[in-house]
């Protein structure tokens, strides 16, 4: 029995069982405190090491977290796709939750989202970067995420402000029925179209994004909004010449 209050209103007294799936590649410096935050809060962590070559799997363990772990790479699609199974085999919760392990999400947005699915009745909950400008970006970033989430809207049933963020809340029901079949960045575009069905309760919730230091000197975080860009395309194509 957790009592949380957030910005956008309150979990009457109780947190509801929620699992959080952290897709970890190499995050070894950061990923003990990104974990230990949430299991404070009263989180289920479920942290999927995705073939770290560092020390990310010791890290996962001594922050309290549950770890599945992966012998080679398969990219955060499958990592994702084996923190679902995991987070449904092994917990009980109403929602499952996706959440970075670099430490660019904040534990309170996260905190809202549950708030907001629990008020509202909602099958999903996508957070956005887009909805309130909290969170600061460049200029080439925000043209290539808004031009994504432009052409991802074309062909689903709910328009988002942000199609391609990695904080996302789902009801326990929704998360059985995800069954990723792309394990590299392109499951960025698969996973949202199977959640923007039209069947489902769907809200966007405002989330600052951190882009700090450590999460810029990572890899090439531009290059990755351009290959989301192209995954999306790729996909649109693809379930166009199959319609
Ligand atoms: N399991 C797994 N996680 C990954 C992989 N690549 C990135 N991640 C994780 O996915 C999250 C987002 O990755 P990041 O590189 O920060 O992408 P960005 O912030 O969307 O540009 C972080 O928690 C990473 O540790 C991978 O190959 N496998
Ligand atoms: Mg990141």
């Amino acid at each position: 029995m957790n009592e949380i209050t957030v910005d956008s209103g309150s979990v009457a007294g109780r947190l509801p069982a929620t699992a959080v799936v952290m897709p970890v590649y190499n995050e070894a410096t950061v990923v003990r405190g990104v974990i230990a935050e949430l299991v404070d809060l009263g989180l289920t962590v479920i942290a999927v090491d995705d073939g770290s070559r560092d020390d990310s799997a010791a890290e996962i363990e001594a922050a309290g977290a549950i770890r599945v772990s992966h012998p080679i790479n398969l990219g955060q699609g499958g990592a994702l796709q084996t923190g679902f199974e995991a987070a449904l085999r092994f917990t009980d919760a109403k929602y499952v939750a996706t959440f970075d392990a670099d430490g660019q999400h904040q534990a309170a947005d996260l905190l809202g989202m549950i708030a907001k699915a629990e008020e509202g009745g909602y099958d999903v909950v996508l957070g956005s970067r887009f909805l309130e400008s909290t969170t600061e970006m460049s200029f080439l970033r925000r043209m290539i995420l808004k031009t994504a989430t432009k052409v991802f809207n074309r062909g689903s049933a709910h328009k988002l402000t942000d199609a391609h963020n990695g904080l996302r809340l789902v009801t326990r029901d929704v998360a059985a029925r995800i069954n990723l079949a792309f394990h590299g960045m392109a499951h960025a575009s698969e996973l949202e179209q199977v959640l923007t069905q039209p069947h489902y309760r769907l809200t966007e919730f405002p989330v600052h994004v951190l882009y700090t230091e450590y999460s810029r000197s990572k890899g090439q975080p531009l290059l990755n909004s351009v290959n989301i860009l192209g995954d999306i395309l790729a996909h649109r194509v693809s379930t166009w010449s199959r319609a």
